[in-house]
């Protein structure tokens, strides 16, 4: 019976041949021993020598532990690519991201992140259109996109929500969404509202000369979710919206492979349930790298300012690059060996004084989205989309938004509306 041991701090990692994931780690007891379960359990190993376990194979495929950092509680695990099924993020999670977190042995364990071999990467397509695809969908070169989300999440029927789409779009509003909870309801039904929401987007083509996006919510088991992939297509839509934690990576992945064309609209509800525990379970940098590996266009990674949680420093970390000591950066905006960059979504408690404060801390290479903060604008939805694209005008022209108001009325019922709320959400 060969006993393996997967602690090597002389290892050094071929990053073209081993994928490296970087674990947060707290140990029931000894540091370094869960360390080795956690690299055993997520690679060929158990709790014990196995007889049907050879040397050979064992040196080929084990994973090894080549940092311990028992004061950060940070380890960094090399396993070998032949570990893997290329193309498979289904087959990675039960590895990297399965059994270890039911271990005993482990306290709390936290995936902070994955880097990948370009060979494990090119095995994905990524996104089919990309940054540069969804800014040529809309004719819109390098400003901020504008996004709307339809509210209520449910209670509209089709007529109304197209009706709302049109009012939207023709103040200002680039893309309009579904929201993650509005798929096909007994009183909005996904067909018909694809139809006719659809067509409000042609008329307002052709009224206004510019191009419209809307993202259909067809989340769905993925036979579904294909169909109505498809009826989008063929009415001439530009981009579907799946809720990718609910509805899983491989069924976004399996949308991608059909090659329909359209921009792929990631959201990630539900994904706090085991991203937002700094100790615990899988952070949402690897979500996001995972759902660009899947082949989403645009994702949703927060605001920094909004409602939801996430500070500047992991959302760009996931949108971009940041800092020269992180060795890998490569999320969403970067290059990325083969595959297209990705465009970040900021959406969640989104109103237009706070958009100031998103694009100095984001950047405008970004979807804005604009939930309540639109459509509760005490004149209405069509005056809220105008408060948005007013606030996003003053930016591009560097005009302090008081200022901007002072000529344009809905920006400032905008302002002095929700002038504290900014300060409810302040961690
Ligand atoms: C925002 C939103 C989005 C969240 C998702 C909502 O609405 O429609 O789903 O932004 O969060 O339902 O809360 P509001 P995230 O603008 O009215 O807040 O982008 O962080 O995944
Ligand atoms: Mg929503």
């Amino acid at each position: 019976m060969s006993h393996v041991s997967y602690i090597n701090l002389s290892f050094h990692p071929d990053y073209k041949k081993e994928l490296v994931a970087t674990f947060y780690l707290e140990p029931a007891g000894k540091f370094n021993e869960a360390a080795e379960a956690v690299a055993g359990e997520s690679s060929i190993g158990s709790w014990t020598d196995l007889s049907t376990l050879k040397l050979s194979v064992a040196k080929r495929l084990k994973a090894t532990v080549f940092y311990l950092n028992e004061k950060q509680k940070i380890i960094k695990i090399a396993y070998p690519l032949e570990l893997f099924e290329l193309g498979s993020i289904p087959q990675l999670l039960s590895s990297v991201g399965g059994n270890i977190f039911s271990m005993k042995m482990v306290k709390n364990l936290k995936l902070i992140d994955i880097e990948f071999p370009e060979k494990y990467i090119n095995s994905f397509q990524g996104p089919a259109l990309g940054i540069a695809g969804i800014r040529k969908a809309l004719k819109v070169k390098d400003r901020l996109i504008l996004g709307a989300i339809i509210k209520p999440k449910v209670g509209l029927n089709p007529d109304e929500q197209a009706e709302l789409s049109y009012d939207l779009w023709r103040n200002g509003i680039d893309l309009i969404k579904d929201d993650e909870n509005l798929t096909s309801l007994s009183f909005n039904k996904f067909e018909e509202r694809a139809k006719k929401v659809l067509a409000m987007q042609k008329k307002v083509e052709k009224e206004t000369g510019k191009r419209k996006i809307y993202a259909a919510n067809i989340t769905a088991p993925p036979d579904i979710m294909l169909e109505r992939a498809k009826l989008v297509k063929s009415l001439g839509g530009r981009c579907v919206m799946v809720d990718i934690i609910s509805t899983g990576l491989d069924n976004v992945q399996y949308l991608r492979k059909q090659n329909l064309g359209m921009i792929i609209h990631g959201h990630r509800a539900g994904h706090s349930a085991f991203t937002r525990n700094p100790r615990h379970g899988i952070s949402m940098l690897v979500v996001a790298k995972l759902a660009r590996l899947a082949g989403v266009d645009q994702v949703h990674t927060g605001t920094v300012v909004g409602k939801m949680e996430g500070d500047a420093e992991s959302v760009l970390r996931i949108n971009e690059l940041l800092r020269e000591d992180w060795n890998d950066y490569h999320a969403l905006r970067e290059n990325w060996s083969k595959l297209k960059p990705c465009l970040p979504i900021a959406s969640g408690g989104l109103h237009p004084a706070l958009l100031p404060k998103l694009v100095s801390i984001l950047g405008n290479n970004l979807i804005a989205n604009f939930g309540a903060g639109l459509h509760g604008h005490r004149d209405g939805s069509s005056a809220g989309a105008r408060a948005c694209s007013q606030a996003a005008e003053a930016i591009a022209a560097n005009i302090d938004l008081k200022e901007y108001a002072q000529t344009h009325s809905e920006l400032k019922e905008a302002l002095e509306q929700w002038a504290d709320v900014r300060y409810k959400y302040r961690r």
